[in-house]
């Protein structure tokens, strides 16, 4: 019999890849959703996948919804990807964000102990929560030192979930990922925001781009390969929190430069600090902007993953550099606009 899967967060970038990969592994995928006046299922429609997904109004703020779910459906595997995830958002709207980033997990997670202590959990953990990091590379045993309410919600989830498999014996675990990106990737994080904007400027359709802090550094995978790593952490004998990352740190700013290489624009910077300017150096038109509004009241000034672990135990490793991941977003931007889509 094929195996039942709940997938909170089934509209999201990762919950459109997971729902792809169990689909094509024979599970049966119920996708979790927030009601809205419209149900967004863009990205599974792009990945061809939202036919095959029977969907199922969750709200995380909600216990009786979650419980009544789960004792509906009885899922073998849940995966708890559904979050507030926006770092900067979460500054203006902390209270929000702890109920849903933080209680929402807990509250799976009682629904399973009552309902069905079998049930497997992945909660969907963040690279955020080692914030001002203690060490470089950070793995599964360095400190936490969150930076913002996000970041804080999910450590909350992150140690109720190492509290629900050392108490009640669940098989629950935990995947400390850093930050993955596709062309499914929000329009509001840094990566998506350059990407789209590079292919409008080269489609003649915006001037310009402006952005935050350009010298945050950041470990950045690519979304397919990592929900392959989230399946593999609910299919070991022993439930075990993982780091997965590619290993490799980057800029902002070297962000920001290949991406404008990929549509044969070179970026020369002048100035500093809000006057800083990336310039086109064959044209001398500015491209790049420094906006105050997109730094953060606290910042995670660099991030870097040790994925040792989940390479030996779970046999996963990256694949996609960081230039390739470039390649793939900026060339599917460009495809999709290009086309009016
Ligand atoms: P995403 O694209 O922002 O998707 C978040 C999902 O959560 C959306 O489907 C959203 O629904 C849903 N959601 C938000 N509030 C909800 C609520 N109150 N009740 C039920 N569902 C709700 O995030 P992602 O990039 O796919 O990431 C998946 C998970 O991994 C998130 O928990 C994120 O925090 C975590 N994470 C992501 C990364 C990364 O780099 N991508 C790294 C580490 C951890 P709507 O579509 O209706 O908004
Ligand atoms: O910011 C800087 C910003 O919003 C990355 C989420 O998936 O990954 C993601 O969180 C960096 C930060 O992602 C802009 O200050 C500069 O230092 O793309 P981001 P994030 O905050 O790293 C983690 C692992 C998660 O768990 C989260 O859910 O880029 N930055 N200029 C900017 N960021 C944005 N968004 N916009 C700018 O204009």
């Amino acid at each position: 019999m094929s195996k039942k899967a709940l997938i909170t967060g089934i509209t999201g970038q990762d919950g459109a890849y997971l729902s792809k990969l169990l689909l094509e592994k024979g599970y049966k995928v119920y996708g979790a959703f927030r009601r809205t006046s419209d149900l967004h299922i863009n990205r599974l429609k792009f990945l061809g996948v939202a036919d095959d997904i029977e969907y199922v109004p969750v709200e995380l703020l909600e216990f009786t919804n979650i419980h009544r779910t789960v004792e509906k459906y009885e899922p073998d595997e849940i995966y708890n990807l559904g979050a507030q995830s926006f770092v900067a958002l979460s500054f203006e709207q902390p209270v929000f964000t702890a109920d849903v980033t933080g209680l929402g997990p807990l509250r799976v997670l009682e629904a399973i102990k009552d309902v069905n202590p079998a049930i497997r959990f992945y909660q969907a953990s963040s690279s955020e929560m080692f914030g001002k990091a203690a060490e470089t590379p950070q793995n599964e045993k360095t400190p936490f030192y969150p930076r913002s309410p996000y970041a804080i919600a999910k450590l909350f989830a992150h140690w109720m979930t190492v509290n629900y498999r050392e108490s009640y014996g669940l098989y629950a675990c935990s995947g400390i990922l850093f930050n993955h990106e596709s062309p499914l990737r929000g329009v509001e994080f840094v990566t998506k925001k350059i990407t789209q904007s590079v292919a409008r400027v080269k489609l003649g359709l915006q001037k310009s781009i402006s952005l935050g802090n350009l010298d945050a550094r950041r470990d950045w995978g690519y979304a397919p390969e990592y929900v392959e790593a989230i399946w593999l952490m609910l299919q070991q004998k022993n439930p075990r929190d993982y780091v997965i990352a590619t290993g490799e740190t980057h800029s902002v700013r070297e962000f920001v430069e290949k991406s404008f290489a990929e549509i044969g624009v070179r970026i020369k910077w002048s100035g500093k600090g809000v006057k800083e300017k990336g310039v086109d150096k064959a044209t001398g038109k500015t491209l790049v902007s420094v906006n105050p509004k997109f730094f953060r009241p606290a910042e995670v000034d660099i991030l870097k993953g040790d994925c040792s672990k989940a390479k030996k135990e779970l046999r996963w490793s990256p694949k996609t550099s960081f230039g390739e991941l470039i390649g793939i977003m900026v060339k599917h931007d460009l495809d999709v606009i290009s086309k009016g889509l």
